[in-house]
């Protein structure tokens, strides 16, 4: 092969390999509820720059925070029908779609946070996931969320009949709002956005969230009794679209994976701040704190929530028995 001819191929073979890499290259779109400098924000951002550094440049993510592309459900849809890629979720609002998933939904399932991230490591976690990805959503990596408790603008509450006739808005799952009714108030499912006004106007008298969500949406302006009844413990994830997953050859797998592990990492270190963070600043703007000595009388009075969930979906008892007796 003559000189010319050869670099002609060369050049050739290179402009081709450019076009294929081009191709190659996905633009991916993620959704995240929080704030600008919320830890799950500044940790999807981190995700993004990874996931560009890990897979060379194939695959970009560009981050919409703030649910400036939809509520939580919404979004969650959108994720499962490959309309966006990738997002953080809260496990709330997938339980009413992945059976599976619902079970970190049971008030008082989790003894704590270290013990949730225990369950997830292990088998219990591995049937969560698999239920999550057979609907469309491979988580990636768990977040650290804390634990929930209830606040309102009235009064402590230190027993569940302090939460009798309270108006309760609560995230979109059957399970949340079960939970409201057995204590005696009236739950009120609604989008995130939307609670700030609601608690301002009075259409709900309380919410409950953790500490960082709180203090970040400005609820404790307008709700200034904090109640630590730590009720619900609700796992967070990186989900991403199973198809465009599934898509990916193996390496590009392990790197996507990767920067999400380290991702969550990130995260759950800048949680532990920000929870010490929220509540110093919103007991120093003069939130009543309030401790709960007994729990107990919460989660007798929660228990009716399992049996109805277990009496509709008996194959899950084995999973809830596994949560349960993990250390
Ligand atoms: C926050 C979660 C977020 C939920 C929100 C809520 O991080 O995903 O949307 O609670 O209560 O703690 O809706």
């Amino acid at each position: 092969m003559n000189m010319k001819l050869s670099s002609t191929l060369l050049g050739a073979i290179t402009a081709l390999s450019m076009i294929s890499s081009a191709n190659a290259a996905e633009n991916w779109r993620g959704w995240n509820i929080h704030v600008d400098g919320y830890p799950n924000t500044v940790a999807m951002d981190k995700f993004a720059e990874l996931l560009t550094e890990k897979t060379g440049g194939e695959i970009n993510l560009q981050m919409f925070h703030g649910g400036t592309l939809g509520s939580q459900p919404d979004a969650i849809e959108q994720v499962r029908a490959g309309a966006l890629e990738v997002a953080n979720f809260n496990l709330g609002p997938i339980g009413p779609i992945a059976a599976e998933a619902n079970v970190v939904s049971l008030p008082f399932i989790f003894k704590d946070v270290p013990h949730m991230f225990r369950v997830l490591d292990g088998d219990a976690g591995q049937a969560i996931s698999d239920g999550m990805a057979a609907k469309g959503l491979i988580p990636l990596a768990w977040y650290d969320a804390g634990a929930r408790s209830f606040y309102n603008g009235t009064k402590a509450i230190n027993s569940p009949a302090d939460v009798t006739g309270l108006k309760v808005r609560v995230m979109n799952n059957d399970l949340y709002s079960g939970m409201i009714a057995e204590l005696g108030g009236n739950p009120s499912p609604m989008a995130f956005s939307e609670v700030y006004q609601a608690l301002k106007t009075g259409v709900v008298d309380g919410a409950e969230n953790n500490w960082p969500s709180y203090e970040s949406t400005g609820h404790f302006e307008v709700a200034g009794f904090y109640s630590l009844s730590q009720h619900l413990i609700i796992p967070e994830c990186i989900c991403v679209n199973a198809d465009s997953f599934n898509a990916l050859s193996a390496d590009m797998q392990t790197a996507v994976r990767e920067a999400a592990t380290e991702s969550a990492t990130l995260q759950r270190a800048l949680w532990a701040d920000r929870e010490t963070a929220s509540r110093e600043k919103v007991v120093a703007a003069g939130v009543t704190l309030n401790e709960i000595d007994n729990k107990l009388p919460f989660q007798e009075a929660m228990a009716p929530v399992y049996e109805n969930y277990l009496a509709a979906n008996p194959d899950l008892r084995p999973l809830v028995e596994m949560i349960q007796a993990t250390e």
